[in-house]
């Protein structure tokens, strides 16, 4: 993983550290499928100049896809999609009072004209974001799509092979 977004195909921007412990999901993920990203804590309102600096440098670098991770009224995804046409795929951190339902409708109440791709809450939504990113970028690099078919057989397989205890 880069902590600096200069060699990455996807960026991994969240609001807070204690966003880690969901998005250390996307990080293994990407890490997975050997992905090039990189990890930032950068807040929409709490370091607007440095978010807009990274977010605009990472564009011009040749990052592809941008995920964020935000919790409670979670402005950080629109905000990124407000500087860069590359998508961004937001995913709600389950925290506050609302348990990430307030992140998630901020992110799917996106007003129309910028557009932020939203994954459910928590962990789920980290893993899937990393997916969907990859998707993407396999739409032009072969060597994704195959893993990503090579991951879906291992797992019909495993659906497959299961024996419920029914007799
Ligand atoms: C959001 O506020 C962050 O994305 C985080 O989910 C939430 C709480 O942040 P901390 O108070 O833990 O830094 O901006």
């Amino acid at each position: 993983m880069e902590c600096c977004c200069d060699k990455a195909l996807v960026a991994v921007i969240m609001g807070s550290e204690s966003d880690w412990e969901t998005m250390h999901r996307a990080h293994s993920t990407l890490k997975e499928y050997a992905v090039p990203h990189c990890c930032r804590v950068l807040s929409a309102h709490r370091t607007p100049d440095l978010l807009a600096e990274t977010i605009r440098a990472a564009d011009e670098a040749g990052v592809e896809v941008f995920i964020a991770g935000a919790g409670l009224a979670a402005a950080l995804p629109g905000t990124i999609a407000s500087l860069t046409t590359k998508p961004v795929l937001g995913v709600p951190i389950q925290t506050g009072a609302y348990n990430g339902q307030d992140a998630l409708l901020a992110m799917v109440q996106m007003p129309p004209g910028i557009p932020v791709g939203a994954l459910t809450i928590g962990t789920a939504g980290a893993t899937n974001a990393a997916l969907l990113a990859i998707s993407i970028l396999a739409n032009s690099r072969p060597e994704y799509r195959d893993k990503l078919q090579q991951y879906r057989d291992k797992q019909a397989a495993r659906v497959a092979a299961i024996k419920l205890p029914c007799d």
